[in-house]
């Protein structure tokens, strides 16, 4: 357990003396924050991330890239991207143990971090800054990229992983869960709408996110505009739509990832108009025919892969995602079934609001 570490000897590696306190709220790495000054340190979860010098030099690259970019841009490097501090020896991370791996960036403050509580206004400031985020990374080398998770996106194999989870039923939950099961295997006919286009070369490979959830990015405490992408381990070669639609799962959610209360739950179209005008504000002169039709398409295609991915978990016993209450994977997984649903009975009026965009 990370605890058991002495975070002050970690922070002395990269010669930071101060108070330390958990912080944030992602499922993947464990993230804490320094008193003053303020720093971020976060443990790389390594089970999910197994080459962490690969990860940690696309990092590096792709800030520096970015760095350049802002100051050629006249922003500021040190807000709109993220830095990494260097250990006493000059690393970019520092390894303690196989399970404990640290590093720390710069704490970007003045800003907010949107969970839940959001604004039409505010999606339209995310959707800018993941456009901006692919804009400016449009000339980086993508294929110069490590995969930090292999085949992150290829949702087909998600979809046999899946079968892979139901078949085995480590957990001893697959008959308590069928309906939820018989979703995701009915709208499995979709999966491959995307690797398929990628492949006939219909949907060219980008450098993308990859993560676009909305806590994924930090706005500006006093304008509210996007200032910082964040948590970039999964930024490798993808496609747009990944991040397009990422974004749009939890962000056009009237609800959190995990409501349990599913009358709460719904896709909003307002929210999905204004996050699209703000990201083509970046990158409309960029996309090829097939992206700008799939755009709707992809709020589904991912809504659905990150339900069949929690619902995978949770066949497995809960190894992946982090959960904070028993059945913490089935509540995500139905509630972002509840959204998959909603997405395409609307997806024929998206397409017509995306033309008119
Ligand atoms: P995870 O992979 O676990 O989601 P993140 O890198 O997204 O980890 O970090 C978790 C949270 O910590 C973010 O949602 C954000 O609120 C905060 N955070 C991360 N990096 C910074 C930073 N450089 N400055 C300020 N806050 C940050
Ligand atoms: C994880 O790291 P975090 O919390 O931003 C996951 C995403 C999922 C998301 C669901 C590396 O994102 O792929 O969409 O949870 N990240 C990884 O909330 O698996
Ligand atoms: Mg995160």
């Amino acid at each position: 357990m990370a605890n058991q570490v002495d975070l002050n000897e970690i922070l002395t590696k990269f010669n930071i003396k101060t108070k330390i306190d958990p912080y944030g709220n992602g499922h993947i790495n464990d993230t804490y924050c320094t008193e003053t000054p303020k720093y971020l340190l976060q443990r790389i979860n390594t089970n999910i991330f197994r080459d962490v010098d690969g990860l940690m030099e696309n990092i590096e690259r792709v800030t520096a890239f970015l760095r350049e970019k802002i100051i050629a841009a006249g922003g500021n490097p040190d807000r709109e991207t993220l830095t990494v501090i260097k250990t006493a020896e000059g690393e970019n991370y520092y390894r303690y143990d196989d399970e404990h791996v640290y590093r720390v960036y710069k704490f970007i403050g003045d800003t907010k971090s949107i969970e839940n509580d959001k604004t039409p206004d505010d999606l339209y400031e995310a959707g800018k800054g993941f456009g901006k985020f692919q804009r400016m990374l449009a000339d980086f080398p993508a294929d110069t990229l490590h995969e930090t998770i292999a085949d992150f996106h290829h949702t087909p194999k998600r979809v046999e992983a899946l079968k892979k989870a139901i078949a085995e039923d480590k957990a001893g939950r697959a008959a308590s869960v069928s309906e939820e099961i018989k979703f995701a295997l009915d709208n499995a006919v979709f999966a491959d709408v995307v690797v398929n286009g990628i492949a006939d070369g219909s949907i060219p490979l980008r450098v993308t996110h990859n993560d676009t959830k909305i806590n994924n990015i930090l706005f500006d405490i006093k304008t509210g505009a996007a200032e910082c992408v964040i948590d970039l381990d999964t930024v490798m070669p993808g496609s747009m739509l990944y991040d397009f639609g990422d974004a749009l799962r939890m962000g056009a959610s009237t609800a959190a990832e995990d409501e349990t209360d599913l009358d709460k739950v719904h896709f909003d179209s307002e929210i999905f108009a204004r996050f699209a005008q703000g990201y083509l504000s970046e990158m409309r002169g960029e996309l090829t025919e097939a992206e700008l039709n799939l755009l709707p398409f992809s709020a589904k295609l991912l809504t659905y892969e990150c339900g069949i991915r929690f619902l995978t978990d949770y066949l497995n016993g809960d190894t992946y995602f982090k959960i904070h209450r028993e059945h913490h994977n089935l509540d995500r997984a139905r509630n972002q079934f509840k959204l998959v649903a909603e997405m395409a009975e609307q997806e024929a009026a998206l397409c017509e609001l995306v033309k008119t965009l």
